[in-house]
């Protein structure tokens, strides 16, 4: 088994604000430093999304914030930077897709890269993520071009499907980085038994992380560490420590799930060794 790549998605997508948790880091300097937290605790990548600064709602996008978060966070870590390609999406069509391409100029390692479209996964379930074949292949030749490593984000198990698809295509390089994005509602069950079902459809030599929401995302990424995989935490995914208590910062998030590794004596990659697990080149 690789160590193991805990990924820190800090800031949140869409619902997370300072409304939802007072610890969600806002400015460009909270989510610097709590980046840097986090890369001590033990995470070797982050994931970002544009805050506004003083309320901590998804900012819209096209946003300079992003590049200013990756700066700051360079000058204090060396972890391996994954900017979201699905949150913040408040323009459409040829706009989307220029901010896009814009967007894989950043610095970042990484990118988000939606694996279909999906009916909304939390109340009132309204309207639909959407991700069509032809917007994932153009937005993968923006990344290719860029040097941006995709991490495919999966909401079903037809997702994976796409995904071979897109490989046979010549679209995305072999061997793929991608996620379970277990949420439950309208998209994959976050149980061992339907993760493992993942597993018998992916590719042996991909390497995977999970991502789960909320309650599951303790579970789960001890599930999928002793599977071989790779864990995502973070307020974007679950601002909880244990039911009903805030956690105080994602890095406790992180801290926590270590332990969990440790128990398990699996060791924890750092920011380096995630980028020779990926096949990353540090930018
Ligand atoms: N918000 C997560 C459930 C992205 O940012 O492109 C999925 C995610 C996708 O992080
Ligand atoms: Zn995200």
């Amino acid at each position: 088994m690789d160590k193991l790549i805990i990924t820190a998605a800090v800031t949140g997508g869409e619902p997370v604000s300072r409304e939802m948790t007072p610890y969600v880091p806002c400015s460009p300097e909270e989510i610097a430093e709590e980046t840097a937290k986090c890369c001590e605790a033990g995470a070797s990548i982050v994931h970002l999304h544009a805050k506004d600064p003083v309320t901590g709602k998804t900012a819209a996008d096209p946003n300079p914030l992003l590049g200013e978060y990756i700066n700051l966070i360079r000058d204090r870590c060396d972890i391996v930077i994954n900017v979201t390609t699905g949150g913040g999406r408040r323009v459409s069509g040829s706009s989307l897709d220029k901010m896009i391409e814009e967007r894989c100029y950043l610095g970042q390692e990484m990118s988000s890269i939606n694996m279909g479209s999906i009916n909304f996964w939390t109340k009132p379930y309204n309207g639909i993520f959407t991700n069509d074949v032809p917007t994932i292949e153009r937005w993968a030749g923006y990344m290719k071009k860029a040097g941006v490593k995709p991490e495919l984000e999966i909401y079903d198990t037809g997702m994976i499907n796409t995904a071979k698809i897109l490989c046979d295509k010549g679209v995305f390089d072999q061997p793929l980085h991608i996620q379970f994005v277990m949420v439950g509602a309208t998209g994959i069950s976050p149980t061992p038994k339907a993760l493992l079902y993942c597993l018998d459809q992916t590719p042996s030599n991909w390497t995977w992380s999970v991502c789960a929401l909320g309650r599951h995302q303790l579970p789960l990424g001890a599930v999928a560490m002793t599977l071989g995989g790779h864990v995502r935490v973070g307020f974007e995914d679950n601002i909880y420590i244990r039911y009903g208590e805030l956690a105080k910062s994602n890095a406790q998030l992180v801290e926590r799930i270590v332990k969990v590794a440790e128990a398990l004596n699996i060791e924890v990659a750092t920011s380096d060794k995630a980028r020779r697990i990926l096949g990353l080149r540090r930018r």
